[in-house]
């Protein structure tokens, strides 16, 4: 029921260290043509380091593991893609629809194709005033059971990076932090919290997940890596823009699968586009982390 490219299946076949990409970030997650030329560099990214890329959407209700640049064009540019978590995933499917995937749903399908790691911008997680909306992102009861590794900028102050942290504690899904001791926060490099334990190297991340793996315990690490300084944006900016959206949402009475993107692009107009270039600069430096974890990885198991 899902189609996994050539390329990326003789990939799987050999133990070649492989990236799984997702795609809301495309439709959902950045605008057109930055969106199409992100995905494309990202990809190009991951194989100077090493590995081989492989980006997840659905097409005509068929999962494609290992999009074309042809696929993933189409993809920046048509319009009402539904964005599909793990809840939407059967009924796209079922109806033959287009579907962008989530974190949750990236992590389902490329298990499925046997992918182990994949890399992001920044994963859903607790949203303020979780305690009266109850609005958890799938995010991460998937990444309490999937095995699959994602490497990322953290999350988005626009959740409750404290409550994302416990939630993440309870579902025993361990976070690391990439040569750092606090949580990055996307736009920015930290956040007052600290990660469950700082990693210096891949080598180091690579051999943990290995003891995971082989033990085997069940479920999703995440990696943490601190945007580059340089992007880094104004901590303090970032909250009055946050909180100006998250405000805006609440008056419009946006809630459910739409928050997310609905934040994502108050905050590119609200910061100007300073936000986007963050984004698209966070994300060239996960995947160059993420293609050489999956390569130590490898290395690691094809030894043996
Ligand atoms: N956070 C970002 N950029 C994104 C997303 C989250 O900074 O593009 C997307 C990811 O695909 C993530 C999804 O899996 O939003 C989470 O949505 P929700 O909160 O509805 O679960
Ligand atoms: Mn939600």
């Amino acid at each position: 029921m899902i189609k996994i490219a050539d390329k990326i299946a003789e990939a799987i076949r050999n133990h070649r260290p492989i990236v799984a990409l997702e795609s809301t970030i495309i439709s959902h997650g950045m605008p057109y043509p930055q969106n199409v030329e992100t995905a494309l560099a990202v990809e190009e990214v991951i194989r100077a380091n090493g590995a081989i890329p492989a980006t997840i959407g659905i097409i005509d209700g068929v999962p494609i593991i290992g999009m074309t640049p042809e696929e993933i064009s189409q993809f920046g540019q048509k319009k009402g893609i539904e964005k599909v978590s793990r809840r939407d995933l059967a009924e796209v499917m079922a109806n033959g629809k287009w579907g962008a995937t989530t974190v949750a749903a990236t992590m389902i399908l490329a298990a499925k194709a046997g992918i182990e790691f994949f890399v992001t911008g920044g994963i859903g997680g607790v949203h303020r005033g979780a305690s009266t909306t109850f609005d958890v992102s799938a995010d991460l009861q998937e990444l309490a059971k999937t095995n699959v590794t994602v490497i990322c900028a953290g999350a988005k102050a626009i959740l409750d990076l404290k409550l994302t942290l416990e939630y993440l504690e309870t579902m025993g899904v361990p976070v690391y932090g990439y040569q750092t001791e606090k949580l990055p926060a996307f736009y920015t490099k930290d956040s007052a919290y600290r990660v469950d334990k700082k990693i210096d190297t891949p080598e180091e991340i690579a051999q943990i997940i290995r003891v995971k793996r082989t033990f085997p315990l069940d479920g999703g690490v995440l990696v943490t890596n601190p945007i580059p300084d340089e992007y880094s944006l104004d901590p303090n900016l970032i909250e009055k823009t946050i909180v100006a959206a998250v405000e805006k949402a609440r008056e419009k009475g946006i809630n459910g699968k739409e928050i997310t993107p609905f934040l994502l692009k108050e905050i590119a107009n609200i910061t100007e586009g300073k936000s986007l270039d963050a984004n698209i600069a966070l994300i060239k430096n996960n995947a160059a982390l993420g293609a050489q974890i999956a390569k130590a990885y490898c290395d690691i198991r094809n030894k043996r």
